[in-house]
């Protein structure tokens, strides 16, 4: 049977060609078209067999691996809503998106499964495991042992275009976490696009060093190999010791700018390492127009930057064959319109002035899942999206993002909602008051700094503050710093001055 999703993306597939490289400790395993096949069937068959219908959502929190790659298609097959969760969430996180997503299975790491066994029942949610596979006489988890047994042959559910492919939860100024909700067009739209833009062939072997359970790593990354033909070289994480290890063997990198900066910062990185690369691309983050340059005097070759967003996919980029512009994101992709309007009348305007950037294509998400008010929020009523990313166009045409409306910290290419932070910093015993800001970081860009305020007669300490927030937030989340003060700059209206803040600690996390 049809469904859109899979059969966009795999429909013209060799099963003969290889899918991905998997080094790891105990040796390299590959994994063939055939191998995707199969092993998203066998998976496919038991998740339905577990009672994943269509529409379901099948909710993961599993360390990287290509079988959970294989799960993602196990549930678009199985008709199902694919729904990740970063690896750094704690269980009290994973709470709220099991609670507001109710999906019908969640699927964790095994050593995490004692941990979740009473959120489960609580919720009465059907809690099974997938862990990396390294060795074939252990059990890399139920779900894995299960597919084991299950058959190779599996009818795909029927999925329209328009039917939810996936929910990626992405955290709101509220300090709520929405769920995007994206179609299979969002994605295979988006998909066949980067493919076609970026010159994917299935020559090409990309070095996969992103998480997988965000838009980069899980969409843009691997979308675009499946699609293609091409294939993976599938590591566990980055690091410039595999990075460096492997690039030998790629001809595509995609990457937030955090691993340009550690390369350029490793004497073992030099142009001879990199001589044969077609591409190198990177978002999710500004990627410094310093940085731009400086790769490109070490290397040659220009870092293709692109911009995206969770709700969007990918919406522009710079050109693949034209001049790739430092400090830009390029253009709209083909089929993707983009406006830049003031923030109050939503009028477009004219070329140079900064104004919010607004989005409407078949990239676009369906709203947010369960928040119709939300999301009526965030659309105009032509169907344009409202980012909350401030840009600008040069004469030529190409985008800037030249900063955000939002309340919004960006670490290492992930985003962090300061409210979220706040609110707990606000329980905690003898805090009065919080804010939270980001200030630049060398590694990350940005690096989260919190400014705390206490009840009068209390003393605040970091590392108190510090060990009674760790449980209840993502490490990725917490502040590299906390800062005690009296009061908080405020203006005559009463608003904290966050921009006051962000000036008097720019330098606090520069060394
Ligand atoms: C790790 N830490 C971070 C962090 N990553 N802190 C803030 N921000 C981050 N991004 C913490 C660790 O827990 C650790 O804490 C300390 O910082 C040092 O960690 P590390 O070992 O140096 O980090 P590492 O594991 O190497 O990870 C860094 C990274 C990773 C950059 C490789 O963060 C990463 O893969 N980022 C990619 C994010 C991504 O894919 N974003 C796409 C979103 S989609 P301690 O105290 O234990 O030492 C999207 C749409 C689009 O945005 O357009 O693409
Ligand atoms: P997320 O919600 O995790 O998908 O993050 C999306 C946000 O990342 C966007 O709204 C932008 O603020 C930011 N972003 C993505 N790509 C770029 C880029 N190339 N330059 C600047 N910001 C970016």
């Amino acid at each position: 049977m049809s469904n859109f999703l899979f059969n966009g993306l795999l429909g013209k597939a060799d099963p003969k060609s290889q899918f991905a490289m998997i080094p790891s400790d105990s040796g390299i395993r590959t994994y063939s078209y055939q191998d995707v096949f199969d092993v998203s069937a066998r998976l496919a068959n038991t998740l339905v067999d577990l009672g994943v219908e269509p529409g379901d959502r099948v909710a993961v929190q599993v360390p990287k691996s290509i079988e959970a790659i294989m799960l993602y298609l196990a549930a678009i097959r199985a008709g199902a809503v694919f729904l990740p969760l970063n690896t750094g969430y704690t269980v009290s996180e994973v709470e709220y998106f099991l609670n507001n997503a109710s999906p019908s299975i969640f699927i964790c790491d095994p050593s995490k499964k004692d941990d979740f066994v009473p959120l489960a029942q609580k919720l009465d949610i059907r809690l099974e495991t997938l862990g990396v596979w390294t060795n074939h006489e252990e059990s890399a988890g139920t779900i894995a042992d299960l597919g084991l047994e299950a058959s190779t042959e599996f009818e795909n559910v029927e999925r329209r275009a328009s039917d939810l492919g996936a929910i990626l939860y992405t955290s709101g100024t509220t300090g709520r976490s929405k769920g995007a909700m994206l179609t299979h067009d969002n994605l295979l739209s988006n998909a066949a696009t980067l493919v076609d833009y970026w010159g994917f062939s299935k020559d090409d072997v990309l070095l996969h060093a992103l998480p997988i359970f965000h838009t980069h790593g899980l969409f843009v990354a691997t979308n675009t190999t499946l699609m293609s033909g091409s294939s993976l070289i599938f590591l566990g994480g980055f690091s410039n010791d595999a990075v460096i290890e492997h690039l030998p063997n790629s001809t595509v990198l995609m990457g937030v700018p955090t691993f340009y900066t550690r390369l350029l910062n490793d004497p073992r990185f030099d142009k001879a390492l990199v001589n044969h690369m077609r591409l190198f691309i990177s978002g999710s983050a500004p990627l410094l127009a310093e940085t731009h340059i400086e790769f490109e005097e070490l290397t040659r070759h220009k870092i293709l930057e692109r911009y995206g967003m969770t709700e969007t996919n990918m919406s522009t980029s710079n050109p693949y064959k034209g001049e790739r512009r430092a400090g830009t994101v390029g253009f709209p992709l083909p089929g993707v319109n983009i406006r830049i309007v003031d923030s109050e009348s939503g009028q477009i305007l004219p070329t140079g002035e900064i104004g919010i950037l607004e989005v409407e294509g078949p990239n676009v998400f369906s709203g947010y899942w369960q928040m119709p008010e939300k999301t009526k929020e965030e659309f105009r009523d032509d169907g344009f999206f409202i980012t909350g990313d401030l840009a600008t166009t040069d004469e030529d045409g190409y985008i800037q993002i030249v900063g955000r409306s939002k309340d919004l910290i960006i670490s290492g290419g992930y985003n962090i909602y300061p409210k979220e932070l706040e609110l707990l910093l606000d329980e905690q015993d003898g805090v009065l008051e919080s804010a939270v800001i980001g200030v630049p970081h060398p590694d990350f860009g940005e690096g989260v700094v919190a400014i705390l305020i206490a009840k009068p007669d209390f003393d605040l300490s970091e590392d108190v503050i510090m060990t009674s927030i760790q449980n209840d937030i993502a490490k990725f989340k917490q502040p590299k710093k906390i800062i005690l003060l009296d009061e908080l700059p405020r203006n005559t209206m009463g608003k904290v001055q966050k921009n006051v803040l962000r000036d008097n600690y720019k330098d606090l996390l520069k060394s």
